[in-house]
């Protein structure tokens, strides 16, 4: 904990990576955890992949606007509010996150960089430019694109998708760039955002992995891991 205290505390760059785990002291569900996990009671091909969409899209939308209400009825946590202490202490810092939720914003985060979209947001299916509405707006059945009239999708990214290209060369560029890279409350599983740790480590950064399990994750001796709750170990790490 003091090693890693103290290289965040020295760093001039802190790239963040944030998963599931950050928001988990929230409320909202992770993904593989064994018994807690979305994945432990939904199947991810047939709600999150375009082919599941083009197969059931209402199915899709009314899981995705269950999803959205327990964000809604959620609060930051003070991993969350850390993670702003943490950015208004190091000259310069690059928060990705892999999360959906508009949590890092709600506790104050400002230009996150989104790697898989947002869970607030809905676009057209058929992919019109500049068609992205606020899904509180949109109730009940699966609604049209006001510009096309083809389907509106979550504002997500599925499995089989590329990521979207600004925010991936901007986590990419800090991940290079970064002289300390914060890895809180993901699996690491999902590429590419998984590699971007590992980008770091090559160019020399030290990698703070947070986790309340190690199993999994790399080792190696860039690599510090903090085992434990992201929201008690971060307000201590960033004491
Ligand atoms: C705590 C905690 C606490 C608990 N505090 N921590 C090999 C190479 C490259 C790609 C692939 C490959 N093999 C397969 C692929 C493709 C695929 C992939 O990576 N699959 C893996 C399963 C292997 N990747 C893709 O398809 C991506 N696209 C792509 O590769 O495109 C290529 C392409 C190029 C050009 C044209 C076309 C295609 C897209 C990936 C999209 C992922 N989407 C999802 C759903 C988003 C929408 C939604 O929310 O519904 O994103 S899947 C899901 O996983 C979600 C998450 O962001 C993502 C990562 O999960 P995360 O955050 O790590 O959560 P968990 O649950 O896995 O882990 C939680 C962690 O928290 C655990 O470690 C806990 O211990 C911990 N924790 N409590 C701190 N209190």
């Amino acid at each position: 904990m003091t090693v890693a205290a103290k290289a965040l505390r020295s760093a001039e760059h802190v790239c963040v990576l944030t998963g599931a785990g950050v928001s988990a002291e929230s409320g909202i569900p992770t993904f593989r955890e064994a018994q807690t996990g979305m994945w432990a009671q939904f199947s991810p091909q047939e709600l999150a992949t375009p082919e599941a969409f083009a197969t059931h899209p209402q199915r899709v939308w009314q899981w995705y606007a269950a999803r959205r209400a327990m964000v809604r009825a959620a609060q930051p946590n003070p991993a969350h509010h850390a993670l702003v202490t943490l950015a208004s202490r190091v000259a310069h810092c690059t928060l990705v996150t892999q999360n959906v939720d508009d949590l890092h914003e709600r506790a104050g985060s400002r230009d996150v960089v989104r790697l898989h979209g947002s869970l607030v947001h809905a676009r057209c299916s058929a992919g019109c430019a500049g068609s992205v509405l606020p899904s509180d707006e949109l109730h009940g059945e699966v609604p049209p694109c006001p510009s096309c009239g083809a389907l509106l999708r979550p504002d997500v990214v599925w499995f089989g998708e590329p990521l979207p290209m600004t925010p991936f060369e901007a986590a990419r560029n800090a991940a290079v760039a970064c002289d300390v890279f914060l890895s809180v409350g993901t699996s690491n599983i999902v590429e590419p955002a998984a590699s971007l740790p590992w980008i770091s480590a090559t160019h020399g950064a030290t990698v703070i992995v947070v986790n309340p399990t190690m199993e999994g994750q790399r080792q190696g001796p860039s690599i510090l891991p903090i085992e434990g709750p992201a929201g008690v170990m971060l307000p201590r790490l960033i004491a």
